[in-house]
């Protein structure tokens, strides 16, 4: 089973990614992601596709030309969890470098 995120896990994660804020509805991180044209974004999703398949974790989101808008949370434990966290600085770290 995955354990959720404690509290002090949480503010931890939240000071470190600055990026992402907590989604007011639920458990969950969001952050849009803006890039020069709809092939950075697709080629930043693809590169975070294929790390989601390797850590077996989802991302949610959603696609316009050049923007992405990104949701993290776990279904299995039914909020924030590691591989939240995992996931958000794999993406931080991609869109980074698209150049
Ligand atoms: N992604 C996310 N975001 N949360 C999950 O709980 C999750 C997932 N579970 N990807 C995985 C797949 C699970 O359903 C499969 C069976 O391993």
């Amino acid at each position: 089973m995955i354990k959720k995120l404690s509290l002090e896990e949480r503010e931890a994660l939240l000071s470190e990614l600055t990026d992402w804020t907590l989604a007011n509805d639920r458990d969950a991180i969001t952050r849009s992601f803006k890039f020069r044209s709809f092939n950075q974004a697709f080629g930043f999703m693809t590169r975070v596709a294929l790390q989601a398949e390797k850590l077996d974790h989802h991302p949610e989101w959603f696609n316009v030309y050049n923007r992405v808008d990104v949701t993290l949370t776990t279904h299995d434990c039914d909020g924030l969890s590691e591989r939240d966290s995992k996931l958000a600085r794999f993406m931080d770290k991609a869109a980074a470098s698209m150049g």
